[in-house]
């Protein structure tokens, strides 16, 4: 087969739905497209449970600590199902941590926030994960095999993170006028933020037009952003809170809510490395990849006894 024949059985398959496998051939840019997204999907769930571990002893109930421990536990899992889909397009784990502990890769804005309070670990699960769980429950028909099966477990994990915030979220917002406060306060500092994980605007996105043709993605940024809009202003409703942006509002000519524009400055200084808490996680990450290296070594040696035990 030629190149452009390989290309056009490559496309003829996406175009039937059939998933391309690790031993498939794919185009280089498809392949390099996949280690970035998938990669940086990798490292939003390891520095993505910063900000929660943070509360996990300050957690205000034995209930609570344990659903806490246990989201942030998933999240670390995620991680590691997605290193291993990225593995299997050619890259290493080492070679990706290294991206992310030089700042060459990304990881979602979203995760340089600070967490102030106990209602933001009710925003994080209702806002964040309900956020991701609008992203990635699309990605489960991602035409990449190995992404899309991950996908589907984490998907199923999510939505357990997603209900406990909003129970959390539910419970201040019934509790004490100060409770109500904080769980409004958590909603207007995280509301802008959470939809900013979507990605810039479909006009500015450099990576989405090609990912649609080669439907790693399935919606745009803008479209999910705006279904994930439509869902929440009825959830924040319910909570009784009030919207978190003036502009909300019906438009029965759309059938969406309208709201405010981002501020994409802000959105891409984040990006860049300079938002509220860039730093300090990365800071984190490093020191906790310096100081695991006696485990790595521990492991590599015991490994390696076992072989040399096995061949002799
Ligand atoms: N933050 O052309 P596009 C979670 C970058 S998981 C930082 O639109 P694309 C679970 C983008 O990489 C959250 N950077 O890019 C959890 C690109 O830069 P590059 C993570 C961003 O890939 C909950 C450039 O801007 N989820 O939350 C962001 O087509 C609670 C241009 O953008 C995923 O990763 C951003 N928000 O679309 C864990 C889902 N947005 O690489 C713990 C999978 C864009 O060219 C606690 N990823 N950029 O240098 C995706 O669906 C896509 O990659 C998008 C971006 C939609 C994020």
């Amino acid at each position: 087969m030629t190149q452009v024949s390989f290309e056009a059985s490559f496309q003829k398959k996406i175009d039937e739905e059939i998933m391309i496998e690790p031993q498939d051939y794919m185009p280089d840019e498809y392949r390099k497209t996949l280690i970035r997204q998938i990669s940086q999907h990798a490292h939003s769930e390891i520095v993505g449970m910063l900000p929660e571990a943070n509360w996990i002893t300050r957690a205000p109930s034995l209930r609570r600590k344990a659903v806490l421990l246990a989201k942030v536990q998933d999240e670390g899992g995620h991680g590691l199902y997605l290193y291993s889909a990225a593995e299997t397009l050619g890259i290493t784990r080492d070679q990706m941590l290294h991206q992310l502990h030089t700042g060459v890769a990304k990881y979602s804005s979203i995760f340089n926030y600070p967490t102030i309070t106990w209602a933001d670990m009710g925003a994080i699960g209702w806002l964040v994960d309900g956020a991701a769980i609008m992203n990635q429950v699309p990605l489960c028909r991602t035409s990449y095999g190995p992404y899309a099966r991950a996908m589907v477990r984490v998907c199923k994990e999510e939505s357990f993170h997603q209900r406990q915030g909003f129970e959390i979220m539910l419970n201040l917002s019934k509790g004490t006028p100060v409770q109500k406060q904080m769980a409004q306060d958590a909603l207007n500092r995280w509301w802008a933020p959470a939809l900013m994980m979507f990605g810039p605007l479909d006009a500015v996105s450099p990576n989405t037009a090609k990912s649609m043709e080669w439907r790693i993605k399935r919606f745009t940024n803008d479209e999910l952003r705006q279904r994930f809009i439509d869902v929440t202003v009825d959830q924040i409703r319910l909570l009784g809170l009030a919207l978190p942006d003036e502009n909300i509002k019906w438009n029965e000519e759309r059938g969406h809510y309208d709201s405010s524009e981002l501020n994409w400055d802000e959105f891409w200084n984040v990006v860049k490395g300079n938002g509220p808490c860039n730093k300090e996680r990365l800071a984190t990450r490093v020191k906790a990849w310096e100081d695991g290296a006696w485990v790595r070594e521990a492991a590599s040696a015991y490994a390696e006894k076992r072989k040399t035990k096995k061949a002799a």
